[in-house]
């Protein structure tokens, strides 16, 4: 019975969100606009937790069945005039899984940079603030 429940965890821990990370460019490796650590939970407003909320990249990778795909790719899922695509390494869009990206992760591609100004003024998102409280 104890291994069973093992079991069952382990199965529980590779399905989790970490998996995602090996099929986007840069996965483990994402920039970070609020530190100068990655953003490891890549699809989220918090950088190193799962929360509720997932920001617009998340939304769009879950919308599309959770595959790097050239429309994928080439979107700007968080609206600051950079595709997903060229901020985390891949600007040609002809990654795929297990590959070496072109470059590095140069952005975040569900956080509006730069965070708080130009094209992202309007956008509730602050660094160190996430929550329903402020994405608005
Ligand atoms: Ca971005």
């Amino acid at each position: 019975m104890i291994k069973l429940v093992i079991c069952l965890f382990g199965l529980l821990a590779v399905s989790s969100h970490p998996y995602y990370r090996d099929v986007i460019p840069n996965g483990y490796a994402v920039f970070n606009p609020c530190g100068a650590s990655y953003w490891e939970a890549v699809g989220h407003y918090d950088p190193n937790h799962h929360t509720i909320d997932k920001n617009p990249f998340a939304q769009a990778f879950a919308a599309g069945g959770h595959v790097w795909t050239a429309a994928l790719c080439n979107a700007d899922s968080d609206g600051d005039g950079t595709s997903n695509g060229a901020e985390l390494g891949d600007p040609n869009c002809v990654w795929t899984a297990g590959a070496t990206p072109e470059r590095s992760s140069t952005g975040h591609p569900g956080i509006c940079e730069p965070v708080g100004s130009g094209p992202c003024a309007s956008v509730a998102f602050r660094c160190g603030c996430h929550g329903h409280s402020c994405i608005g």
